[in-house]
C-alpha cells in the first residue's frame, strides 16, 4: 500500500460543495447520476446543502425516509441502543429481537418474521423460501420451481433479481441469468392464469409498481392475484418495500383491497432512514422450511435495527402517518389534476405518492428534476419523462402546496 498522503480532516470539512462533486468523480463508481445537489443536514421533511441552502425533500429516499430525516423517536431509540448493544449476530439471542418480530406479526396479520437488511436481500430470501416450500410442501420435482413476476418489475439490483427485470439499463452485461422465473403483464389475471401450472412456487408482484412510475392495478387486481395463487396451490408474494408502512394512506398497499398475501416483503422505511431493515413475514407454514444454518445473514435482526424497527412499527401503530398520507394525499391529487394539460400530460397517485408524466415538450423528467432543484424542491425522474413525488408522511399540507407551487412554475 503506497503511503499516500491524504488531505488532513479539516480539508475533508471545508470543501464546498463543487469541489465535493469533483472530488467524488475520481474515486465513487459512476453507478448514479445525481443531481448537483450536496446534502449536509436534514431535519423532518427539510435537507439542507453544505452552503446552507435548504429544499424541500420530495423523494424521501425513494419512500426510505416515510417518517421524515431523523424522527425524534427514532433517533432517540437509535442514541439508546447505541449507549448498550449494536451486534450479536444471530449465534446467539438478543433482547431485542422477540419485540420487533412480534410487532410486525401483530401489524401484518402474518405469523413469522425472516428479518434481513436490505430489500433485495428480503427478495432473494423470499426466493430461496418459496423454492423450498415447492420442493417440500407442494412437492414441485427438484431445481423445477418457477415464479412468476410482472412485466415493469423491480425488486433490487442482485444478479438473481435483475434475473427477471424487464428493464434492459438494469440486466446489460450481468449475465448468465437465474432461470426459473416467467414474465407475464402487470395487471393482467389472464395472463397470469396461463404462467402459472403445477412448477409454480409463487407469484411475485408489487401491490403498486414503484419504479414503473407508481403504476396502480386495477381494483380487484390483488384480490384475483390472492383467488388465483389459492386455487392453483402457489404462494402470493408481496414486494411492499417501496409501496408498505404508510406510503399509499394504508399500512400496506394490499390493505388497499384487503388481501393478505402467503409473504410480505418488507423494507426501506422500516429502518427509519438510519439503518438497512428489511423482513419477510409470512405464514408459519411457508417460513417454516427454513432450518438452522439453512440461510442467514451477519447484521439481519441485530439489536439497532430490531429496535429502530420496532420504534417504526410503534409510530404506525397509531394510524397517524396512515391517515396523514391518505388526506395529504387527497391534496396532492387535487393539486396534480390541476396541472393536468398545463405540462403534466397524466398522473397516477395513491396516498402521498405520485408518478407524474410530463410533457416531453416540456422538458425530460431529468430536466424537471433540476428546475425544481433551483426552485428548492428534490425530486427523481424515473424513466423518460416521469417525475416520482413521494414526501415524508410528516409533509405538512403548506409544505405540499408550496412543491406543487414550484411544479407549476417550471412547467409554465
Ligand atoms: C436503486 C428504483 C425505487 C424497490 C422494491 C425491492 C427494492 C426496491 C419495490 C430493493 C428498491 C430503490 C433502489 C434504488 C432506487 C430505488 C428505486 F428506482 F431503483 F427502482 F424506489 F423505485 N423492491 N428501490 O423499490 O431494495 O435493495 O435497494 O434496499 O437501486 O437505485 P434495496
Amino acid at each position: 500500500m503506497t503511503d499516500t498522503v491524504t488531505p488532513s480532516p479539516a480539508a475533508f470539512g471545508t470543501r464546498s460543495s463543487k469541489q465535493l462533486i469533483r472530488a467524488e468523480a475520481p474515486v465513487l463508481a459512476h453507478n448514479y447520476h445525481p443531481l448537483p445537489v450536496v446534502v449536509a443536514r436534514a431535519e423532518g421533511t427539510w435537507v439542507e446543502d453544505v452552503e446552507g441552502r435548504r429544499y424541500l425533500d420530495m423523494l424521501a429516499g425513494y419512500s426510505a425516509l416515510n417518517f421524515g430525516h431523523r424522527h425524534p423517536a427514532l433517533i432517540e431509540a437509535a442514541h439508546r441502543q447505541l449507549d448498550e448493544l449494536t451486534l450479536t449476530s444471530r449465534a446467539f439471542h438478543h433482547d431485542r429481537l422477540a419485540g420487533f418480530a412480534e410487532r410486525l406479526t401483530a401489524l401484518t396479520g402474518l405469523d413469522m418474521v425472516l428479518p434481513m437488511n436490505t430489500g433485495a436481500e428480503a427478495v432473494e430470501s423470499a426466493v430461496k423460501v418459496a423454492r423450498k416450500w415447492a420442493y417440500e410442501v407442494k412437492g414441485v420435482a427438484p431445481d423445477r420451481a418457477t415464479i412468476v413476476v410482472a412485466d415493469g418489475n423491480f425488486h433490487g439490483r442482485t444478479t438473481t433479481i435483475v434475473s427477471f427485470s424487464t428493464d434492459g439499463t438494469a440486466r446489460a452485461g450481468f449475465g448468465p441469468f437465474t432461470p426459473g422465473f416467467r414474465i407475464v403483464p402487470y395487471n393482467d389475471l389472464a395472463a397470469l392464469e396461463s404462467a402459472v401450472d403445477e412448477t409454480t412456487a409463487a407469484v411475485l408482484i408489487e401491490p403498486v409498481q414503484g419504479e414503473a412510475g407508481v403504476v396502480i392495478p386495477d381494483d380487484g387486481y390483488l384480490t384475483g392475484v390472492r383467488e388465483l395463487t389459492r386455487r392453483t396451490g402457489c404462494l402470493f408474494i408481496a414486494d411492499e418495500i417501496q409501496s408498505g408502512l404508510g406510503r399509499t394512506g394504508r399500512t400496506l398497499a394490499v390493505d388497499h383491497e384487503g388481501v393478505v398475501p402467503d409473504m410480505l416483503l418488507l423494507g426501506k422505511a422500516l429502518g427509519g432512514g438510519i439503518v438497512p431493515v428489511s423482513a419477510v413475514v409470512a405464514r408459519r407454514e411457508v417460513l417454516s422450511v427454513l432450518g438452522p444454518g439453512e440461510h442467514g445473514s451477519t447484521f439481519g435482526g441485530n439489536p439497532l435495527a430490531a429496535v429502530i424497527g420496532s420504534a417504526v412499527l410503534d409510530l404506525l401503530a397509531t394510524g397517524e402517518f396512515q391517515r396523514r398520507a391518505a388526506e395529504l394525499g387527497e391534496v396532492l391529487d387535487r393539486g396534480l389534476a390541476a396541472l393536468v394539460g398545463a405540462g403534466v400530460t397524466g398522473y397516477r397517485a395513491r396516498g402521498l405518492w405520485a408518478g407524474v408524466d410530463i410533457d416531453p415538450a416540456i422538458g425530460t423528467g431529468r430536466e424537471i428534476s433540476e428546475r425544481l432543484l433551483a426552485e428548492g424542491v428534490l425530486v427523481k425522474d424515473t424513466h423518460g419523462s416521469t417525475v416520482r413525488l413521494a414526501p415524508p408522511l410528516t409533509i405538512t399540507e403548506e409544505e405540499l402546496g408550496s412543491a406543487l407551487t414550484a411544479l407549476a412554475k417550471v412547467l409554465a
